[in-house]
């Protein structure tokens, strides 16, 4: 399973930690493509030696072969809602996870998004839950679906 793991950089970095547990977390159901979120010495201007047409270009490619994509939403991140929104447009399922302690507002965009699976959390243990319900019921989604159209198949 490939997982887009999606959370502020240029936006602020303040919930990095909580980033790095959950991709932490997500390592068990799968392959983390955008590990590098996490971590610590990535530069909020991006002075790393890649540009921003690479970094643009490789998240893209990622968000299109990823199956599921899990953001962090807590700190506002015009990435982020980017990602989400295109996310959305190519059909993948979208878990939302905002941290109720910030005192932060979430964007209506995503709160009043029906397509998106949204989960409000206190501590990061709650949050893994969240991500274990989500890719759990689409795990099992996924194999009822492949079971009923192996029936199809059969009954032709
Ligand atoms: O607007 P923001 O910077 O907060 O957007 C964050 C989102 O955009 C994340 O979910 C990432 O997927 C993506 N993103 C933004 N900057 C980078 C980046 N920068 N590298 C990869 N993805 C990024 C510098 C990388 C550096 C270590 C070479």
């Amino acid at each position: 399973m490939k997982i887009y793991f999606a959370g502020s950089i240029r936006g602020g970095q303040a919930d990095r930690r909580i980033y790095e547990q959950l991709i932490k977390h997500l390592r068990r159901h799968g392959e983390v493509l955008t590990e590098h979120v996490a971590d610590p010495g990535i530069s909020e201007k991006g002075e790393d030696g890649i540009t921003d047409a690479e970094i643009y270009r490789k998240d893209m490619e990622w968000l299109s072969e990823a199956d599921l994509v899990v953001a962090e939403v807590t700190t506002p991140s015009i990435g982020v809602g980017y990602e989400i929104g295109l996310a959305e447009r190519l059909g993948k399922p979208i878990l939302c996870l905002f941290n109720n302690t910030k005192g932060k507002m979430l964007s209506a965009m995503v709160s009043g998004n029906p397509r998106i699976l949204l989960r409000h959390y206190t501590e990061s243990e709650e949050a893994e839950c969240f991500i274990d319900d989500f890719i759990n019921h689409l795990s099992a989604d996924s194999a009822k679906a492949k079971a009923t159209a192996g029936q199809e198949l059969s009954e032709a």
